[in-house]
């Protein structure tokens, strides 16, 4: 017991004294044995941007934190986990994805590399990736400094909890000419939507769950010191209706392109003003 405590503590005092203050300020979710992973947020599209974010599992739960600088400031920021469950390894990507040479990195260009829309990170809502993949009216906005602070928890398929670590964060919307909007002068036309500009959906940062887990490990609802130690999520409990689940996140990935375009039209009402 002293020991994963003292764990725990030594992984907290690692992140950013910002980022403790939303993990104190919410300690319930991490009063029981849950794992909890850290992403580094990096910059694409050399916004700057970075940040930090946790993601925990507990049961059917994902608790997600991020904690992030470098967005377009008063502008909503579409953010996801991107990538899938089925094994697929994707990363990152870096400049050189950038396959057309036009000095910006799109979505469809950086999506080869980090995955489709798994689950839209939205603050309200549902987080389907069809339905909200774009719900720009429930993103985060980032305040005047460009700062996010993002904190939700969500309940998740059993694809999601085996495989987590496969997953990544992305947030979107960069402001290539430094006018503080997303507009067309930055950087021209979304390659998703003509009717939207570039800079409301290219990628500003993104970031890989980290493979070893900065908390300590058995799920909730499972009373065991052994067993689910090393990936945390081996219990059968949680694990159930996989194929269901993985049908309806296939489905949802296919419609996500569609609506994704019809998501983003709300925010040029928003974004335009
Ligand atoms: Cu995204």
């Amino acid at each position: 017991m002293m020991s994963k405590r003292t764990s725990r503590l030594a992984a907290f005092t690692a992140l950013p004294a910002a980022l403790l203050t939303v993990a104190a300020v919410s300690s319930p979710a991490f009063a029981e044995d849950t794992p909890a992973y850290q992403i580094d947020l990096e910059q694409l599209n050399d916004t700057g941007s970075k940040g930090t974010a946790l993601v925990s599992i507990r049961g059917d739960k994902l608790t997600v934190w991020i904690k992030s600088e470098g967005l377009v400031p008063g502008q909503p920021s579409a953010q996801h986990l991107h990538g899938s469950t089925d094994g697929h390894d994707f990363v990152c990507p870096d400049a050189s994805a950038d396959t057309n040479g036009d000095k910006i990195l799109n979505n469809t260009e950086a999506t080869v590399h980090y995955g489709d829309i798994n689950i839209a990170l939205t603050v309200s809502g549902d987080t389907d990736a069809a339905t909200s993949g774009l719900a720009v009216d429930r993103m985060p906005v980032a305040d005047q400094e460009g700062k996010i602070t993002y904190k939700r928890t969500i309940p998740v398929s059993p694809d999601v909890v085996e495989k987590i670590k496969d997953l990544h964060i992305v947030q979107h919307g960069i402001d290539r000419n430094d006018n503080n909007k997303y507009d067309f002068e930055g950087a021209g036309k979304s390659e998703l939507d003509p009717k939207l500009p570039q800079e409301a959906t290219a990628p500003a940062n993104c970031g890989v769950v980290k493979g070893a887990a900065v908390g300590s490990v058995p799920v909730g609802g499972i009373e065991t010191g052994t067993g689910a130690e090393a990936g945390g999520i081996s219990s059968g409990t949680v694990i159930g209706g996989t194929a269901a689940a993985t049908m309806a996140a296939a489905g949802a990935l296919l419609v996500a392109r569609r609506r994704m375009t019809s998501g983003a039209a709300t925010a040029k009402t928003g974004g335009a003003a």
